[in-house]
């Protein structure tokens, strides 16, 4: 059989490494880093190879399905499209018609924001369903990011980046590349590119309740009490204020509103924060005056102090300490990338506030409320109940806080439907799932990535495979939902533009450099084409209004008070819980192959050697974590590398529920996290979940 070369970017993680794939047939020989991809420069990780396991599961979905009961047990049946699609939208039809647009609701899980077609045409369905009740990944992620973003630089997409391989000091919190490869920062081999900082005689400076594979090759690393970020980053500013470090540089004839913020923050001294944070004073000071002395330095904070309980506080201060010492914008600071196909530029710069959740009066952030309150708008009776549910992409029993009741929100639903390859935790409940094409069975175009990228690129690539007879994308059928619902509400349907001739149009629009760029010249290069390193470009590139930035955010300045309020009380000695990831796996989905879960149990609780002698806890056994909302048992693990007072446990696992097809991953089950992270405990400014930094106890499980 004939051999064939493709070339594609791999959509599974942020850092959209370029591949080359070898097949035979159907057959897929070998999958390799592409050299040529002028981002990822041949780099790749072991999730790369999955991607064959990932297409060939005999657990991914290749038809429709059905939930029928049969002697009071669950199965599932085959069903055509046209019998899914049509009984989804009579159904949706239905729920509306009866009850209003926000009884149904929509949970939007992280895939889809790699999957161009379902960014492009999942309008073409929610135009119809306008309900408040929109809910997304984003809000156990990285909410905080985008609100900042509105605030200071007037669009939520407008997130400036490490310039990783210019600066000559990064200041890192809550982040652990070396397992994630880089998030709200694409930097595929961000190993080599941190190595080269420290081989250089730059300085990467890791914040971190544990000592993770990152802080492995920092050069320095600080454990701090998970929470407690914003007291630190606070201390650096006060400390650059006090001492006269600050120097806006260029940026001062655009900024606005520094003034107010030292004055609002005068109380939060290194002295202050010491003690909640576990870092020495002189330590805060001593970092502050380094970053303030480096050339070029960039701070940059990720998942861990975003989902905290002040992560929009925490990420509102990373972006002030780089303005305040003139690194924003700054070649060897931090950067706004440029994108071919500029999201900036066509979507809405979000909002925040307009509308509030029913149940617990929780703010909307670009349309889209908490997640952390979903099953409370499920449960809780009333107008504006939800009552039908669509899930695309996404896995929320497994990811947001309190998953078991979520688990059981979602049995009191009059209607459920996923767009979803696999019957997992959250589609076991839908009544039809409807699954798109394998990612290598359609082509792909990074929408997202790019606008976070530490090099400016663009890359589009072909199917790998050809679509199977009568199988559909995830964008075809968005449209053909949307237009059989469309017919039913006396609405105007959509032609169907592919996804493709959409980019077309942004690349031809876009067009940076002489020549312009469009998807005939993109096909021709399909390792991608490199448009350059990330310039400075503002004040032009700022979407505030007067284009200015103003600092002293009020929303902001005004949660300083809430900080300042908590922390007058001594810390409690709860132990606190946080997250791990690991390279081979992927948030909760990608554990249903062999290549990725060989080797050594993961789902383990670390907990420092001393803690868990004081608790009685002998290494090797079963604990019983417990916190407000529920407890569960787990594996625990001695690690020096853990934070006294700090336990960790990854998320994505507790795959022993009943009736879920996805056969090697229940063979490694594990435990689910968000069954004890507790879905009140939210940074209240933005309504983003805390999964790091819940109050728990530790105990030895009692035998059963
Ligand atoms: N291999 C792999 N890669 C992934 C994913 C995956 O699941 N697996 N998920 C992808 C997704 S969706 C995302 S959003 C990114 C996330 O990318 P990262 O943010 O880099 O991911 P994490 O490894 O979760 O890093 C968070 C770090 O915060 C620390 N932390 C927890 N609480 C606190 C705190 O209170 N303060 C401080 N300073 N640190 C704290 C944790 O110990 C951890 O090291 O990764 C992406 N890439
Ligand atoms: N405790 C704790 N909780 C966390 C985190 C944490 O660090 N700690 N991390 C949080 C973060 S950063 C995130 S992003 C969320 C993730 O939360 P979710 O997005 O809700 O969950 P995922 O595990 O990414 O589930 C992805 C789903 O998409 C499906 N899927 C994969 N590819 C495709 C596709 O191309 N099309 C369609 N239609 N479906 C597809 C998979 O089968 C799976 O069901 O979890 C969050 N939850
Ligand atoms: S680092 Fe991310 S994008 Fe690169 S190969 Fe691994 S999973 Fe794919
Ligand atoms: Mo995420």
């Amino acid at each position: 059989m004939a051999r064939e070369t493709h070339y594609r970017a791999c959509h599974l993680c942020e850092a959209i490494c370029g591949l080359v794939i070898e097949t035979e047939g159907t057959n897929i020989v070998s999958i390799k880093g592409d050299k040529a991809d002028p981002l990822s420069r041949g780099h790749i990780c072991p999730k790369a190879v999955a991607l064959k396991d990932l297409h060939t599961d005999p657990d991914r979905l290749r038809a429709p399905v059905k939930r029928v009961t049969v002697d009071g047990a669950d199965q599932w049946r085959e069903i055509s499209w046209d019998e899914a699609l049509d009984t989804t939208a009579q159904r949706l039809a239905q729920i509306i018609s009866e009850h209003g647009v926000h009884a149904v609701g929509i949970y939007m899980g992280n895939p889809s924001v790699h999957n161009y077609g379902m960014m492009t045409h999942q309008g073409n369905l929610f135009q119809h369903i306008r309900t408040n009740n929109r809910f997304s990944a984003t809000s156990v992620d990285q909410l905080p990011h985008h609100l900042t973003s509105l605030w200071l630089y007037g669009h939520k997409l407008l997130i400036p980046v490490p310039d990783v391989d210019n600066t000559d000091y990064l200041l890192m919190l809550g982040a652990n590349p070396l397992a994630s490869n880089g998030s709200i920062w694409t930097v595929p081999d961000v190993k080599k590119r941190l190595k080269a900082l420290t081989a250089r005689n730059g300085k990467l400076v890791v914040i971190d309740p544990r000592r993770t594979e990152t802080a492995g090759i920092a050069s320095e690393h600080q454990f701090i009490r998970p929470g407690t970020d914003a007291l630190f980053l606070l201390a650096l500013l006060n400390t650059l204020f006090r001492e006269n470090l600050t120097d806006a540089g260029a940026l001062a004839a655009y900024t606005r509103g520094l003034d107010e913020v030292a004055r609002a923050i005068e109380v939060f001294t290194p002295d202050f924060a010491a003690p909640h944070t576990g870092i020495e004073a002189a330590v805060m000071r001593r970092i502050a005056r380094e970053f303030a002395g480096a050339e070029r330095a960039v701070c940059y904070g990720r998942m861990g102090v975003s989902t905290q309980a002040y992560g929009t506080l925490c990420q509102w201060l990373i972006q002030l300490i780089n303005i305040a010492t003139g690194n924003l914008d700054k070649p060897g600071g931090s950067l706004f990338a440029s994108p071919a196909v500029d999201t900036v530029k066509t979507s809405s710069p979000g909002g925040h506030g307009r509308h509030r959740s029913r149940v617990r009066d929780l703010p909307e952030f670009d349309r889209e409320l908490p997640a952390a309150c979903l099953a409370e708008e499920i449960c809780t009776p009333g107008e504006g109940q939800i009552r039908a549910l669509f899930t695309g992409a996404g896995n929320p029993v497994l990811s947001t806080p309190n998953g078991r009741q979520l688990d059981s929100a979602l049995e009191e639903l009059a209607f459920m439907v996923s767009l979803d390859p696999f019957i997992n935790e959250t589609t076991r409940h839908a009544d039809i799932i409807l699954p798109p094409t394998s990612a290598l069975e359609h082509d792909h175009y990074d929408i997202s990535f790019h606008l976070f990228a530490v090099r400016n690129t663009a890359r589009y690539n072909e199917p790998v495979f050809d679509k199977p007879r009568g199988s559909l994308h995830d964008w075809e059928i968005f449209n053909q939902l949307g237009n059989r619902l469309a017919r039913l509400l006396d609405k105007p349907e959509q032609p169907a533009v592919a996804p493709h001739d959409i980019i077309d149009m942004g690349l031809q629009a876009g067009a940076p450099g002489p020549e312009g760029l469009s998807l005939e010249k993109l096909r021709q290069h399909p390792s991608g084409i490199d448009l350059g390193p990330l310039q400075a470009q503002l004040p032009e590139r700022l979407a505030t209004p007067d284009k200015t930035i103003r600092c002293d955010t009020p929303q902001a300045m005004a949660d300083l008070a809430r900080l300042f309020e908590a922390f007058q009380r001594p810390d409690d000695d709860a132990f606190r819980l946080i997250g791990r990831r690991h390279v081979r796996s992927n948030n909760s989905w990608m554990h249903n192959y062999h290549r990725l879960m060989k080797g050594r149990e993961r789902c383990t609780l670390l907990m420092h050697p001393d803690d868990m002698a004081s608790q009685n806890i002998a290494p090797g056994g079963m604990v019983t974590l417990s916190s407000r909302v529920g407890s569960l048992d787990v594996a625990v693990e001695a690690s020096n590398d853990m934070m006294r007072g700090v336990v960790s446990l990854p998320h994505g696992f507790g795959h022993h529920r009943k009736g879920i097809r996805m056969r090697t991953a229940a063979a490694h089950a594990g435990v689910s996290c968000n069954d004890v992270t507790d879905e009140h405990h939210l940074d209240a400014l933005s309504g983003n979940a805390a999964v790091n930094g819940v109050a728990v106890t530790v105990r030895p499980a009692r035998p059963d």
